[in-house]
């Protein structure tokens, strides 16, 4: 019988960047250990102080831009992956993202999708385009598509809105040989729901590479825990050179 390309699946959140220098949310010193997720990551937070709303994305845009923050190993093996899977088994290597950086990309991953939008973009609360964004926002900009004057927000998912790409991410789960979840720590739906969601609707192995054990971590089939940057390059190696081993 012919043998079934083998997709994959891989969510990551901002524990894959934290060796780039970017903090995480919910580690000691995280990002929200300084700052409440209502305040600055809601559309009722933007409606009622869009400066600190604006202010908190534009300090984290710069961090990114001017801090030398750059991809790590583990963002290297998996654009790697991406390039050697398909002559290895067939199939396609998506990483389905909850980070707003641009580490991914710029390690050369391509099939990517941010499910919580992108700090490097703005869109447009008037007509909705979405355009490049490397500077501060909230100094009376305009849009480039519609020239309306401050109407641009981060093109970022709140808390209460919609995550981007969903029935294009639930096909790819139902649809995936393997379900790879890295740093993340399993808190934030529906991303934190998608290990279940791969496990009932396909025949994916789900594998969970953390720094600790997360919310979700009794549902994946297997686990191994330490700095993404040691783990996932290994794990690259091993699953280029054995296939995906169910264990
Ligand atoms: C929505 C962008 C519905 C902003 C973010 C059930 C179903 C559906 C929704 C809900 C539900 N229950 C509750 C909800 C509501 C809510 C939610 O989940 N709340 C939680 C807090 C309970 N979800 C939502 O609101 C979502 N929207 O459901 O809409 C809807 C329906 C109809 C119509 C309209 C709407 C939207 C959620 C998206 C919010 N935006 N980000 C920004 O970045 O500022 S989410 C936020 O948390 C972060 O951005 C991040 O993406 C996300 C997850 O955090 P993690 O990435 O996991 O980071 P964390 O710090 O938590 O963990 C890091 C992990 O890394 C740790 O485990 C750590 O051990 C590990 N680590 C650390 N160092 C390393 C490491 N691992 C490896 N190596 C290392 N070196």
């Amino acid at each position: 019988m012919e043998q079934r390309v083998q997709n994959i699946v891989i969510l990551t959140g901002a524990g894959i960047s934290k060796e780039s220098g970017l903090d995480t949310f919910r580690d000691e010193d995280g990002i929200w250990s300084k700052v409440c997720i209502e305040d600055v990551a809601t559309p009722e937070a933007f409606r009622c102080d869009p400066e600190k709303v604006q202010g908190f994305y534009n300090a984290r845009r710069r961090q990114l831009l001017g801090g030398n923050i750059k991809p790590n190993g583990a963002h290297d093996a998996l654009a790697r992956l991406e390039k050697e899977w398909p002559d290895k088994a067939g199939g396609k290597v998506t990483i389905v993202t909850q980070n707003i950086d641009n580490l991914h990309e710029a390690a050369g991953s391509v099939n990517l999708i941010h499910m919580h939008g992108e700090i490097l973009k703005a869109r447009c609360s008037a007509c909705g385009g979405v355009s490049p964004c490397e500077d501060d926002l909230g100094q009376g900009e305009s849009c480039p598509d519609c020239v309306e004057i401050n109407r641009l927000r981060p093109h970022v998912v709140w808390f209460g809105e919609m995550p981007l790409e969903m029935a294009r991410i639930y096909d790819l789960l139902e649809d995936c040989a393997l379900f790879i979840s890295i740093g993340t720590s399993g808190n934030v739906y529906p991303a934190a729901g998608f290990v279940q969601h791969a496990r009932s609707h396909g025949l994916a192995h789900t594998i969970e590479l953390n720094l600790e054990p997360s919310e979700g971590a009794t549902i994946f089939a297997e686990a191994r825990y330490g700095p993404a940057s040691d783990l996932i390059p290994a794990y690259v190696v091993e699953l280029l050179k054995y296939g995906i081993a169910k264990k």
